[in-house]
């Protein structure tokens, strides 16, 4: 069993009922659910998109298995809840990305790990923080501005 880290994000068409939707699905796919953090809003990054607000969690938990497996799974609950890609920052119905799997490094063009920019992102790191205080020093390293504008908007 490997503990790993997933990001959810969407803001198209219901982010959160796709948020609970997908939670279930990655339960039925091998994934135990340890932790999730509340839903957090925030302006689409980068400031200046002209996209709706987001709305962010992010989930600990277990997987058994290859983190090739856990993203095959996480892109087709992604497809499977209307997810079409486009173009990069693209609006999304639901955006799952695995951000840590045990100690496992990864750098292949399908998948990096740890995800190369978690650290730098508000709505990753303070939903983050919900379920590890760890993760506060890269929050207190982000502009007040982007911190002042990522809004804790309840539980799902
Ligand atoms: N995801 C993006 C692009 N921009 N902005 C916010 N606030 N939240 C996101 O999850 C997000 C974004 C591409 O994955
Ligand atoms: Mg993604
Ligand atoms: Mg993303």
């Amino acid at each position: 069993m490997s503990e790993c880290l997933i990001a959810f994000g969407g803001n198209l068409s219901n982010p959160k009922v796709n948020f609970q939707l997908a939670l279930v699905m990655l339960c039925e796919s091998g994934f135990s659910l340890r932790q999730k953090s509340g839903l957090w809003q925030s302006p689409a990054w980068p400031a200046g998109s002209d996209t709706p607000d987001y709305l962010n969690a992010v989930v600990a938990g277990y997987f058994d298995g290859e983190p090739e497996a856990l993203l095959r799974q996480m892109l087709a609950i992604e497809t499977a809840l209307g997810r079409k890609r486009t173009v990069a920052n693209a609006a999304r119905t639901l955006d799952l990305d695995l951000l840590i799997f045990g100690q496992v490094t990864r750098d292949t063009e399908a998948l990096t790990l740890p995800h190369p920019r978690m650290l730098d992102r508000g709505f990753v790191m303070i939903p983050a923080c919900e379920i590890d205080e760890k993760w506060l020093q890269y929050v207190e390293a982000l502009p007040d501005v982007e911190i002042r504008a990522t809004r804790y908007v309840g539980q799902w």
